[in-house]
């Protein structure tokens, strides 16, 4: 068998990882596959039960506030250095159940999963050679031309810690009208673009930080291919499907090879 593709889905938090993974796991299902949803958030409020693999079997973000006398920061700090103690019991809950891909949510405070070490260590121990990263872009965030390079940043800086390929997606594109969705798009599409729509945002003396700056989003590529999709509407998964197949390497398994057939 095919070793599973791995997805971490990253992102600011509120940016849309919970619902995009379950709307991601519903659609690939229905497209035939299998999908498993593993919880990495030890702070998550999704209902018990909407995950296959769940970290608050083993580590609670409320317990550890309760017997360390911790505050939700300090428990948040607490709870990313405990899911890595945990990581082999999810590995083998994971390889139990045995899957085509296997969504990983992260937790909702992204310095949390970009920073810490443990992180790290829970991605190397859990990543085979079809994995990679989907990082969230907020609308609220990218629809201004400041927003957008931020976290275009972020979205460079997990690239850069994880040394995994990296998937860039437009999370709740629902909330943006067809103008701000095709101006956003084309930031993504043309560097030339964005850095015209900073010009005009940001009317600081501050040129030549905004001019450094685009010169490293330039030199780091490409940027195209900022998936629009909303877990509200269900758009956009086919084509979210597609980027990581692309990812992945098997860039043609695109006719949904294991759909049922129609007859
Ligand atoms: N309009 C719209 N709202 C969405 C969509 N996806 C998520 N939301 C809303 O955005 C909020 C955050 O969604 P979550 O899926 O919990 O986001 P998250 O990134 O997992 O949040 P944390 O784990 O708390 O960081 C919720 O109020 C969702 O209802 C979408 O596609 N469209
Ligand atoms: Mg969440």
């Amino acid at each position: 068998m095919e070793e599973p593709g791995t997805i971490y889905f990253t992102g600011t938090a509120g940016a849309g990882k919970s619902s995009l993974v379950r709307a991601f796991a519903s659609w690939t299902k229905s497209a035939g596959y299998d999908a498993l949803v593993v919880n990495l958030d030890p702070g998550s409020e999704e209902e018990e039960g909407s995950s296959d693999v769940d970290i608050r079997e083993w580590v609670r973000l409320a317990d550890l506030q309760d017997e360390y006398g911790l505050g939700p920061n300090g428990a948040q700090v607490a709870a990313a250095d405990m899911i890595a103690l945990k990581v082999f019991e999810v590995k083998q809950a994971i390889q139990e159940l045995k899957s085509d891909y296997i969504l990983i949510d992260t937790p909702g405070q992204i310095e949390l999963f970009a920073f810490r070490e443990a992180s790290k260590a829970i991605v190397e121990a859990l990543s085979g050679d079809r994995s990679t990263l989907a990082f969230l872009f907020d609308p609220a965030l990218a629809r201004t031309p400041g927003g957008f390079v931020s976290l275009l940043m972020l979205s460079a800086t997990l690239e850069f810690r994880f040394r995994l390929p990296l998937v860039n997606i437009l999370s709740k594109s629902d909330v943006l009208t067809p103008e701000q969705l095709a101006e956003v798009s084309g930031w993504s599409d043309e560097p030339g673009r964005l850095y015209e729509a900073v010009s005009r945002d940001v009317p600081t003396p501050d040129v030549q930080l905004s001019t450094e700056l685009f010169r490293a989003i330039e030199v780091m590529g490409p940027l195209g291919g900022l998936v629009p999709t909303s877990a509200k509407e269900g758009t956009g998964m086919e084509e979210l499907y597609q980027s990581f197949q692309r990812v992945f390497g098997g860039g043609e398994d695109l006719e949904l090879s294991h759909a049922p057939s129609s007859d």
